[in-house]
């Protein structure tokens, strides 16, 4: 169909849509309205829950407020943010560090909130970095990323970073099946020479810090999603594989042969043991762990090996759940029994059952075996198909009611239905083909229900057009009454693909407000106006120096040279909530600096001319903000024009040494 012709048609379709049906208008005005007022929070009102979306290829996450939808925050994890500086400043750079090194973007898929005892507890939120492995915790008393740790021997780190019921584990496994280690094979020795490899990651309870603590070689089959078991299938976790034809191109094609594909299920409490009885090997492998310290300075620890597991050296570790057709979300129900798949080919939702599964084990049920790992029969781990659910399933989720809700990419819709016998009961349209969707908790022991949120692929006619790409999108349900019912869209940034919500009530007063500046342990950090000060050691200039209300200290600054290496370490002397400090300086190839409260930031300016060059604050702090500003003095290398500053310190130190201080 040309474009034209498509356009006119639609034009055709929406006169038609104005012109037929006053009718069908008019009640719908009354549910509008009803709909309406189901999201309105009034100025000065609060959501009634924060939801963390996955910022896609946009690396990021947004928080949102539902059920209004309205943005509050943008954290800026994986990829850098010239708003506030993260990425650029030297204290954040070192988040961005890996074994390739420094790479500035992911793609994000999967915020996962922290739990205790299944249920998200509001301490942190971890996400997957897609492009280049590694999983994010951000502190969620901060809104901030805190730690970043590279996933060695993966590539694709899509079924990440799902939790387990304590957070003892989150995981990742391999999208994409590489040589592990990674090495120069021909590509056609895929099946021999490729592995797929799944990682459990631990959890430290108190702190939240992570660590590698052990791998699992798999069959190079592509591991797409995952949950942990939770209740009686804890110490379980699953994994999604489809490509067990292992094509290793075109896998349009190539990957949709088989009739079913399969699930990993991992004991990753008989893993712990295999670990503990020696029964791993330690392999080389270099990554990075970047944590961000209590000094609010950011550190890498070089990863140097891992230990590997193989189904053959720890027998029952993993078996293979067939599943049909090539599945994409695999998702565990609030009693831990039943896990469904979302088979994109598929035309069922296949709901195994966790008791049945053992049983198989117990009697084994095997049909086959694939490199060691035994593949159960699936009509002897299957609980039921839900029958005629839509084309495309691809996630669900649950309201802890007995209902389940999958999303149905292909059909572009909601289908809800009963985990008593599988039975379709509701569906409602997506606008347009729904990826994940989400209810509060919804994944977790208890949800929280109320809502579900869809999380689209295609906005086409739903909002105002801008250009070739259209905006991203949210649509908002309610799932209070036994029908669905759409109350709101609502726009979002990058790409959404999961997203997690909890209760406001877990967060909103645990918030830090601002750093304690007498806590300050930045080498830089100047607690008072007294001690800012200029320092020149060779061609390197430390700019000590301060942020207050309405000015910067010190402001007038002489004696930079064209090629220095100048460190401006700018510290928020302010103790209120919300008064953040900008500092960007003219001609700087590097972002701005946002400074909270109490914390110290440094931004590297290397002055390729001479001049005058101001900088300033770029938040409007107070009515006095367009005065908060200074001049830099740049001469030529070389230039005798002395190092000078105007804060107290300069005189001092002027005094002590003979002639200008720093020369
Ligand atoms: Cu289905 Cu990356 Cu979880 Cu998108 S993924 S939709
Ligand atoms: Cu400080 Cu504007």
């Amino acid at each position: 169909m040309s474009h034209r012709f498509t356009l006119a048609l639609a034009f055709a379709m929406g006169t038609l849509a104005v012109t037929g049906c006053d009718r069908a208008r008019a009640t719908r005005v009354g549910e509008v309205g009803d709909a309406a007022a189901k999201v309105y929070v009034a100025p000065g009102k609060y959501d009634e829950f924060y939801a963390f979306f996955s910022g896609g290829f946009d690396g990021q996450v947004g928080v949102y407020g539902l059920p209004s939808g309205r943005l509050l925050r943008h954290v800026p994890v994986f990829s850098q943010n010239p708003e506030n500086g993260w990425g650029y400043s030297e204290q954040t750079k070192p988040m961005l560090a890996t074994s390739y090194g420094f790479v500035p973007w992911d793609d994000a898929h999967h915020p996962q909130l922290s739990q205790t005892a299944g249920v998200p507890d509001g301490r942190w939120l971890f996400i997957n970095g897609n492009n280049t492995p590694r999983i994010a915790r951000l502190e969620l008393t901060l809104f901030e990323t805190e730690e970043i740790l590279e996933i060695p021997n993966s590539a694709g780190n899509h079924s990440s970073p799902f939790v387990t019921e304590n957070n003892e584990y989150v995981v990742a496994g391999t999208r994409f099946s590489v040589p592990a280690p990674n090495r120069d094979v021909p590509i056609d020795d895929y099946k021999t020479a490729f592995d797929g490899v799944l990682t459990f990651v631990r959890v430290d309870s108190a702190t939240g810090n992570m660590a590698i603590a052990f791998q699992i070689r798999l069959p190079a089959f592509n591991y797409d999603l995952a949950h942990a078991g939770k209740c009686p299938s804890h110490g379980w976790a699953f994994f999604t594989s489809y490509n067990s034809e292992q094509g290793n191109t075109k896998l349009e094609v190539n990957a949709s042969q088989n009739d079913k594909d399969c699930i990993a299920a991992i004991d990753w409490k008989r893993a712990e043991s295999c670990v503990a009885g020696g029964k791993a090997s330690t392999e080389p492998a270099r990554y990075a762990h970047n944590l961000m310290g209590q000094d609010g300075i950011a550190r890498t620890d070089w990863g140097s090996g891992v230990k590997m597991l193989t189904p053959a050296a720890c027998p029952g570790l993993a078996y293979y759940l067939p599943t049909p057709k090539s599945p994409h979300g695999v998702d565990v129900d609030p009693t831990g029994e039943f896990i469904v798949a979302g088979g994109k080919l598929a035309t069922v939702i296949p709901v195994h059952s966790f008791s049945k599964m053992q049983k198989a084990i117990a009697d084994k049920a095997f049909a086959s075996e694939v490199k060691g790992i035994p593949v159960l029969k699936y009509e002897a781990t299957v609980a039921g198909e839900v029958e005629n659910p839509g084309l495309g399933p691809l996630h669900t989720e649950f309201d802890g009611k007995g209902y389940a809700y999958t999303s149905m990419f292909l059909s572009s819709e909601i289908v809800k239905w009963s985990l008593q016998d599988f039975k379709v009961t509701d569906r409602v349209p997506t606008y347009y083909s729904i990826g994940h969707l989400m209810i509060p908790g919804g994944d977790s022991r208890k949800p929280f229900g109320k809502y579900v949120l869809a999380l689209d692929k295609i906005t086409k006619d739903r909002y105002l057009p801008t250009g070739p790409e259209l905006a991203q999108s949210a649509q908002l349900y309610d799932i209070t009454g036994d029908r669905m019912k759409l109350l709101l869209d609502f726009p979002t940034i990058g790409e959404p693909h999961y997203a997690q919500a909890l209760p406001a009530s877990v967060l909103q007063d645990r918030q830090l407000k601002m750093y304690p500046l007498m806590e300050n342990k930045d080498p830089y950090v100047s607690k008072s106006e007294k001690t800012t000060r200029v320092e020149r050691k060779g061609n390197v200039v430390h700019v000590v120096m301060t942020s207050v209300r309405s000015h910067f200290m010190p402001d007038k600054i002489e004696g930079i040279q064209v090629g220095d290496s100048v460190y401006f370490h700018v510290t928020n002397l302010e103790q209120d909530w919300d008064v953040p400090h900008g500092f960007a300086v003219l001609g700087a190839n590097n972002a701005e600096l946002l400074i909270m409260p109490g914390q110290t930031r440094t931004l590297v300016w290397v002055p390729q001319r001479i001049g005058i060059f101001p900088f300033y604050c770029t938040d409007f702090c107070s009515a006095l903000h367009q005065e908060m500003q200074g001049y830099i003095r740049v001469s030529p290398k070389g230039s005798s024009v002395p190092l000078k500053w105007n804060s107290p310190s300069y005189q001092a130190v002027a005094d002590a040494g003979a002639g200008a201080p720093g020369k």
